[in-house]
């Protein structure tokens, strides 16, 4: 069944350029894009339907490459306290921080971590978002792992949008291996990993490489096990310290290394001749108040590819708009709109292993797309949140929630 989208604009995205197409036409296939171009070129056809999109911008649907939206309870307590002069390291010390969430986390049902989780991940969808991914890591056992990754699962086939899942076990040190690091690795490789991964749960496998989690030796160990059941890999690196874990990402062609305010120059070259991707994350940068700015320039220099995503999670990046990202990626990290909504499409879908099918509008790609009514693709980056009107359609479907 052919569906034919016109009065359009569209920015395909193509190459993670604006690419744009005035006066655009779009002819669906099912759930593929099969013709696009300007509507003067449009090829005789013969469409069950028509829509007209009354002078839209079209972009691809909007990737949130990064999110930990799985988890119990939350941390508008600790940044209270955070405001009122108490430190990151004083609330972690009174049980707080991650230790916080992971006990809420574990005491949670999953029917309960799916209604918070489904809540969450309609904000992101609101907002024009057709693919995220979503960690796990706040559970730091099996079962509570299992429990996580499951509503993962879930909610990809009970929302509209793509959802790939994350095992994101070495986020931090769950309390029963408390001076036992290694040990506690050595259960993720054994035991959780091959479990999670035996039960189709899990599309990649991330860590948390800093001195105040795991070691690049240790991490390293992880993505050993993850190639060996041919798993791919992605690592929080460089968000507080350098320990080189981006260098570290590359030599295992991970598909991105993430945070990197504290990456060298170096590391930039080593992911750009592993095609790794860098995902900056402006919503934990300025909620943290970070000063340090990731390398912008060795990161252009050498031909990183940029993406931006929400990292939405209950400690760091409170944040349920993709949108925002993008302001924050222009305003502080100085990237322009152009640069961050590529960051949020095709760079955003390379970095999920998923760049040859989705994150632009070309032929034969997935029909994943958002009908703004805007003046101008920059307009994505300028307003602060907000709902803007639009029509999002996914795999050829018109979903707008
Ligand atoms: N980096 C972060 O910013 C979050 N996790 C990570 O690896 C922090 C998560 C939290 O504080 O709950
Ligand atoms: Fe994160």
């Amino acid at each position: 069944m052919k569906t034919l989208w016109q009065h359009c604009h569209v920015a395909t995205m193509a190459q993670g350029k604006y690419s744009i197409i005035e006066d655009a036409a779009m002819v669906t296939a099912g759930t593929l894009i099969e013709w696009i171009g300007p509507r003067a070129e449009l090829p005789n056809g013969d469409y069950a339907q028509v829509h007209d999109l009354q002078g839209a911008w079209v972009t691809p649907g909007l990737i949130d490459c990064h999110t930990h939206t799985v988890f119990g309870g939350n941390r508008s307590g600790e940044f209270e306290q955070r405001l009122e002069g108490v430190s990151y390291a004083e609330i972690a010390a009174k049980g707080g921080g991650i230790a916080s969430t992971v006990r809420a986390t574990r005491a949670a049902s999953e029917d309960e971590l799916f209604a918070s989780a489904h809540k969450r991940l309609r904000s992101l969808l609101r907002d024009g978002v057709t693919t995220v991914e979503i960690k796990s890591g706040y559970g730091l056992d099996l079962a509570s792992e299992r429990k996580i990754l499951r509503v993962i699962r879930r909610l990809g086939t009970e929302l509209p949008v793509s959802v790939r899942s994350t095992c994101l076990a070495a986020h931090a040190l769950p309390p029963e291996y408390a001076d036992r690091a290694d040990d506690y690795i050595e259960h993720i490789c054994q035991e959780m990993l091959p479990a999670l991964a035996a039960e189709g749960l899990v599309d990649a496998v991330d860590a948390f490489c800093e001195y105040l989690a795991f070691s690049p030796e240790q991490v390293e160990r992880v993505f050993i096990v993850a190639q060996q059941l041919g798993l791919p890999v992605k690592l929080h690196a460089e968000q507080l310290s350098s320990l080189h874990g981006s260098s570290l990402a590359a030599r295992y062609q991970a598909l991105s290394a993430d945070h990197l305010e504290f990456m060298t120059e170096e590391d930039a070259i080593a992911m750009a001749a592993s095609g790794t991707v860098a995902v900056l994350l402006p919503g934990a940068f300025y909620f943290l108040r970070e000063t340090q700015l990731p390398p912008m320039e060795a990161l252009r220099k050498h031909g990183v590819k940029i993406a931006i995503a929400s990292d939405l999670n209950p400690g760091t990046s409170p944040a349920l708009s993709v949108r925002l990202m993008l302001n924050m990626a222009c305003t502080l990290f100085r990237m322009t709109p152009e640069e961050a909504l590529a960051g949020a499409t095709q760079h955003a879908a390379t970095a999920l292993g998923m760049g040859e099918t989705h994150g632009s509008l070309e032929v034969g790609k997935v029909a994943d797309f958002v009908a703004w009514q805007i003046d101008r693709p920059a307009d994505l980056a300028y307003w602060l949140g907000g709902e803007l009107d639009k029509r999002v359609v996914r795999h050829g479907v018109d979903v707008t929630v």
